[in-house]
């Protein structure tokens, strides 16, 4: 299927998807989102997907939402559209999802990267939420992401003065998981995909769930749902394979169920 804004592709259990608006560094527009929520979800009922990677070109990962769309709207017609919040769609995707990330993510840009479950970035990424620029705050889960990825002091510097971050105070912040150099950027994120699209599928879709739930509660929350789905792997044939093969000595051949 051809796409206007992303390219797609799959390697092996893997699903590719590039963002893809060169003209303007991968601004995310309305129909940027339709078709990406359609591949996810696409790639979420695909069974012989294990985990997606996100990428953008070497000068962009995404410069932002559209600045050229949204300046038009006013406040009646961005809450009556509840503007923005067709990402929670994105957010939503219940496979492992890597960010591989290469010169700018800004704005909607950061946003979406720290949608996905980790970041890995080109020593060329340059993170910001420039949104205070232009007259407005983050709307995409900025304040509430970046905040809880970096802690309040310099989650309020980054957002409160638009002052971008590079890969390394960006990886020293936490919010990267790996700095690689600009060309191994894709390989290392393919790499790190494919060794999690090789284990148990149900284990590393509640492994994700499990993890987020750490972001969205209260620790006694999260140590419930944590256990919850713990016991529910017990009921999967990958449970039953992968810890006989521990105890054989052999490699494990998971089903994925
Ligand atoms: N939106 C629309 N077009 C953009 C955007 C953008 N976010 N970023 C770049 N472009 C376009 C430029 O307008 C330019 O187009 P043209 O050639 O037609 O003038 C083209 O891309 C190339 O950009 P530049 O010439 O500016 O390239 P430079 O290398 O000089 O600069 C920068 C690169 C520094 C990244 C610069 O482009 C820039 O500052 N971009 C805007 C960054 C920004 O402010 N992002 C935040 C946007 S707001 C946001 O994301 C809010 C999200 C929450 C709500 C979402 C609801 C949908």
């Amino acid at each position: 299927m051809a796409y206007e804004t992303l390219l797609v592709e799959t390697r092996g259990r893997v699903g590719l998807v590039t963002l893809n608006r060169p003209q303007a560094l991968n601004a995310l527009n309305r129909k940027l989102l339709d078709e990406l929520k359609g591949v996810l979800a696409a790639f979420e009922a695909d069974a012989g997907i294990g985990a997606i990677v996100l990428t953008g070109s070497e000068k962009a990962f995404a410069a932002g939402a559209d600045i050229k769309e949204m300046q038009p709207y006013g406040f009646a017609d961005a809450m009556v559209e509840d503007l923005a919040a067709g990402w929670d769609d994105v957010a939503a995707c219940r496979k492992p999802m890597i960010a591989a990330v290469s010169g700018f993510a800004l704005g909607g840009g950061c946003e979406v990267a720290m949608m996905c479950d980790f970041i890995i970035a080109s020593e060329t990424a340059k993170f910001g939420q420039p949104e205070i620029t232009l007259g407005v705050i983050p709307g995409m889960g900025g304040t509430q992401r970046l905040t809880r990825a970096l802690g309040k002091a310099k989650a309020m510097d980054l957002i409160l003065t638009g002052r971008l971050m590079d890969a390394a105070e960006a990886e020293r912040a936490g919010l990267v998981a790996r700095v690689v150099a600009p060309e191994r950027l894709l390989e290392e994120a393919l790499a790190a995909a494919e060794k999690i699209a090789g284990y148990s599928l149900p284990a590393t879709m509640l492994a994700k769930e499990a993890v987020g739930r750490a972001y969205e509660t209260v620790l006694a929350e999260g140590m419930r749902a944590e256990r919850r789905l713990f016991h529910a792997l017990f009921a999967t044939e990958d449970q039953k394979e992968g810890m006989a093969a521990f105890i054989e000595k052999r490699k494990p051949a998971f089903r994925h169920r």
